[in-house]
């Protein structure tokens, strides 16, 4: 093995330092966090760093550390830069061969792709591109992953090393920014504290700024939460009769933790419940929301079964153990429209009845076929256990909204 390092670095000396514009940048992306099975998949992304940066990839040997709450890495799939690809210019195709993790040890990885024919794949500033995914085992849930690319810059040795082809031959890229993700989500159980804050349209009083508990008075609410039932979550989430009476509770939510570099990636979900006041709270109907992550930057949403998702605009910066007040009454929201404005407040659109994220004839429709049944059903868009003309009306009010939560 050392002899092929050596042959390697020996192979890069022999590119000359010329003057040329191909710079890129490299970021990790996680791909999935898998807390039960302790699996987390892991790309490496590249771009190239700014429009007058753009050029065709040719070997890439990507290099970084990473932290001893995992081990084995192993390349689960190859992305972009596989087998044949089309390159555009020229108009032809190219070939990679199939990647290997070579010199990768002692918790240093040293992903290697070479191009073996053709003008390389090429890359721009626009998107980035997933090189490759990595599995790891995640052994020490009580540790954050730490990874970091070895770089030039730092100077590091040996280092990460992108390859340009320009017309026939080959020469070193610079090397742009690398986004390190330091303590990043990982695993812990019950690491990550959120209190969320939030109101629901349905059930709203604008005079009072709070939540009517119809739906707690008719006693309807059940001990144990639906979204497991309806197919968007997994787990257990229980309370009790006194709980749901003595914290005003409105109903159960859904609070989910997501990735970073991907909102659509849920890295957690927990169901919790939701007061007259709006606190979002665990099943004992004081605690804070907790997962079974670690810490790291993460975007939060809130799913209700008959209201529209909504999700921060922006990932908050969420700390180990540290309880996070996330406010959904006044925080910025993801997409346009996302929550209906009540004087100071946002509130969640209700009338979603089938939680497809859209609210359309088919919801007032479910509504009209349930009226005047008296029990927890999605149809009863105001929370207060009974279906009738009020829910058919909001459901017509906020005919064609969509959710904004990716
Ligand atoms: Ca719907
Ligand atoms: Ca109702």
């Amino acid at each position: 093995m050392k002899k092929l390092i050596l042959l390697f670095i020996a192979a890069l000396c022999t590119f000359q330092a010329v003057s040329q514009n191909a710079k890129y940048d490299l970021r990790f992306s996680i791909y999935s966090l898998d807390c039960i099975n302790g699996k987390l998949l892991l790309d490496l992304e590249v771009r190239a760093t700014d429009p007058s940066a753009h050029f065709n990839i040719a070997d890439v040997n990507i290099r970084f550390t990473y932290g001893s709450a995992l081990a084995n890495p192993v390349i689960e799939q190859e992305l972009v830069l596989s087998g044949t690809v089309q390159t555009t210019t020229p108009q032809t195709l190219s070939l990679y061969a199939q990647h290997h993790l070579q010199g990768t040890i002692n918790n240093v990885v040293s992903y290697n792709v070479v191009l073996s024919g053709g003008h390389g794949y090429p890359i721009d500033d626009l998107s980035y591109i997933p090189i490759g995914r990595l599995s790891f085992d995640i052994i020490d849930y009580n540790l954050p992953l730490d990874f970091t690319f070895l770089s030039q810059l730092n100077g590091n040795f040996p280092v990460t090393t992108v390859i340009e082809k320009f017309n026939s031959s080959l020469r070193q890229a610079q090397e742009g920014t690398y986004l390190d993700h330091l303590d990043y989500n990982v695993c812990g159980y019950g690491g990550m504290k959120l209190r969320p804050k939030l109101f629901l349209e349905g059930p709203f009083d604008s005079s009072k700024r709070e939540m009517k508990i119809g739906a707690n008075s008719a006693g309807v609410i059940p001990i144990a939460q639906p979204y497991t039932a309806l197919g968007m979550h997994i787990g257990f989430e229980t309370t009790t009769a006194a709980v749901i009476t003595n914290h005003n509770i409105v109903d159960w939510v859904l609070v989910q933790v997501r990735s970073p570099s991907n909102p659509s990636i849920i890295l957690g979900s927990a169901a919790a419940l939701v007061d007259n006041e709006g606190n979002v709270t665990d099943a004992d109907g004081l605690s804070p929301v907790t997962f079974d992550l670690y810490q790291g930057p993460a975007y939060v949403s809130v799913i209700h079964r008959n209201h529209l998702s909504i999700m921060t605009k922006n990932s908050i910066d969420i700390q180990h153990l540290t309880i996070e007040p996330i406010d959904f009454t006044t925080i910025p929201l993801y997409g346009n429209n996302a929550a209906k404005k009540d004087n100071d407040d946002q509130v969640m659109w209700a009338g979603d009845s089938d939680t497809n994220g859209t609210i359309n004839a088919a919801d007032r429709s479910n509504a009209w076929n349930d009226r005047n049944l008296q029990q927890y059903l999605r149809t009863d868009f105001t929370l207060d256990g009974v279906i009738n003309a009020a829910d058919r009306s909001i459901g017509w009010n906020n005919r064609n909204l969509t959710a904004q939560t990716p």
